[in-house]
């Protein structure tokens, strides 16, 4: 019995990654860990259904779901997975219809009008961070106070939708408790990362910041907005004794935009790491105007053995069109020093930009082969709702797909001077480019550290250079399997 149902809806590796599926990245959803955490604390009764990461078709999730017994269900959704979102909502509905489904997120809060008229199967939707929100809404349901008087709601009345006041940010981040890991069915035995990622397993995600105050004109904002908020390096710390002592995790994943912005609080975490000798390896994101030798060698010694970068374009040009706040020097500067303190630089990139020539995106692969990027993540662009560049995009050319193609790997939007075909064609000629290269597949082995990795590495290496040069079956047929799957009916 659990009085909530926290819910990540069902979402298939095809509809995530299209034919690059078997370099899937299964990683827990660490949004609804941290809800879970405060409603557990608080006393609600809370469950977990992470359907996504358990492959459950919607029929299976649905069951699962009302299983619990559940007076609210609040499932999560990024863009692509909204319409899964509000499948499984209104599954939820006709099975019963007094369970009340509140919908909350990345997408939601970047287009909760258009995302509350579209669907109808949502009661009510959460805009921006949740762990107060939660509470409050927990409260409403139950009767003990108005739905108006909390804040970062979007609420339905007449047939229309009205916004509550706005859910200020938390100041003090270490105030949510530790992630709920132990909602989690199977963790970590099923989250794992694709082959080429990991080192060694088990391995979990975490990040340690919120917010960012770059002002990349893609990049979707709209949950924790502009400004940086930290996780103390002691919290950073607890989370990873606690995943260690509790899961024998081996390896993490910080996904955090920006861990380095203050190197202060890096140091400490470094520090913490080796001088409480913790048998872990790991990953972070940063970016190349946060980071510098000492530091690196410092994240070297405390078992960092990659980091991303979003270099994104090898064009000053673009990179001042996209206001990324950096330059190809920078670039060059950064992954020379990440390369001498011997970790792995990825760099991710994109194709498809608006107003991004031909030219330039060849040189953006060229630029990538010859610098020291190991890693290399290029995925087409997506003018996601909410970001400052969606707004005038007909302007740069035409969208042609809808949230449930937002997956990167999919062309949405096509750049006047292009066409889709020749968009698509240069996006795949630059994964093969660079991953079909010996001294490529020689660096992913040198990293690999396990069997697993190895097995995992070859098996899903051989399924994508097999697409690459003999051709798959075809998107169409692929969707329609994918879709199968979601929607068949358990006996
Ligand atoms: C880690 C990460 C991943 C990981 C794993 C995601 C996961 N399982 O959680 C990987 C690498 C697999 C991944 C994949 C993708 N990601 Co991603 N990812 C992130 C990242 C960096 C952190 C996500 C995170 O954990 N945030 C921390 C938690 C606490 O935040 P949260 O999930 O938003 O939850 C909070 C609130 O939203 C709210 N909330 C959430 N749900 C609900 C429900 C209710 C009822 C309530 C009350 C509140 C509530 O409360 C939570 C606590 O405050 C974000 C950027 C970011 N800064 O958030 C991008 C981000 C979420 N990803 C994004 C995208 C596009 C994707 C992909 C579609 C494509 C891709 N390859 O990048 C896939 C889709 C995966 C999927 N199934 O969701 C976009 C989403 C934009 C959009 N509008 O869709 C983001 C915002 C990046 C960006 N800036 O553009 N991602
Ligand atoms: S892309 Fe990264 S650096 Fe740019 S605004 Fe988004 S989170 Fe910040």
């Amino acid at each position: 019995m659990a009085e909530l149902v926290l819910v990540n809806p069902p979402l298939t590796s095809w509809e995530q990654y299209c034919y690059l599926e078997q370099t899937s990245n299964n990683v827990a959803p660490l949004g609804l860990l941290n809800l879970g955490a405060v409603t557990k604390k608080a006393g609600i009764e809370t469950a977990l259904v992470d359907a996504e990461a358990l492959g459950l078709s919607f029929d299976q999730a649905i069951k699962k779901a009302l299983s619990f017994n559940p007076s609210v269900i609040a499932v999560t959704a990024v863009t692509l997975s909204i319409s899964n979102a509000a499948e499984f909502a209104s599954g939820i509905k006709e099975a019963n219809s007094s369970v009340r489904v509140a919908v909350g997120g990345p997408h939601l809060s970047a287009a909760p009008e258009e995302t509350m008229r579209r669907y109808p199967e949502f009661d009510v939707g959460a805009i921006g961070e949740g762990e107060v929100t939660i509470i409050e809404l927990m409260d409403a349901f139950r009767g003990e106070r108005s739905f108006d008087s909390v804040d970062g709601l979007i609420l339905r009345k007449d047939g229309g939708t009205y916004r509550t006041s706005k859910r200020k940010y938390l100041d003090d981040l270490d105030t949510i408790p530790l992630q709920a890991w132990d909602l989690l069915e199977q963790f970590p035995d099923i989250y794992t990362p694709p082959a080429h990622s990991f080192g060694r397993l088990p391995v979990a995600a975490l990040y340690t910041t919120r917010g960012c105050p770059a002002q990349c004109t893609y990049c979707s904002k709209n949950v924790f907005g502009n400004r940086i908020r930290f996780f103390s390096a002691e919290y950073v710390l607890e989370s990873l004794r606690h995943l260690i002592s509790e899961y024998g995790v081996r390896e993490v994943k910080f996904y955090d935009d920006n861990m380095t912005f203050s190197k202060e609080r890096f140091y400490a975490i470094c520090e913490g790491m080796l001088r409480e000798k913790m048998d872990i390896t790991w990953t972070c994101v940063s970016r190349v105007d946060l980071v510098d030798l000492d530091l690196l060698k410092l994240a070297k010694k405390a078992g960092c053995w990659q980091i991303s970068y979003g270099l994104e374009a090898a064009s000053e040009r673009l990179l001042k069109f996209i206001r990324k706040g950096t330059n190809l020097d920078k670039v060059r500067q950064a992954l020379d020093m990440t390369h001498k303190a011997r970790i792995r630089a990825r760099g991710y990139y994109m194709a498809g930009l608006p107003t991004q020539t031909q030219e330039e995106l060849e040189d953006t692969v060229r630029f990538a082969l010859k610098e020291h990027v190991d890693d290399f993540q290029i995925h087409l662009f997506v003018p996601f709702p909410g970001t400052p560049i969606s707004e005038n995009i007909e302007q740069y050319g035409e969208m042609i797909g809808d949230w449930h193609d937002m997956n990167k790997h999919k062309v949405v939007f096509i750049p006047n001077g292009w066409t889709a075909d020749e968009l698509e064609k240069a996006y795949n000629n630059a994964l093969r480019r660079f991953y079909l290269r010996p001294k490529a597949i020689i660096s992913y082995l040198g990293q690999i550290r396990s069997w697993e990795a190895l097995t995992k590495f070859v098996k899903s290496g051989m399924t994508v250079a097999w697409h690459w040069i003999v051709g798959g079956k075809s998107d169409a047929k692929h969707d329609a399997q994918s879709r199968a799957k979601l929607q068949a009916k358990d006996s």
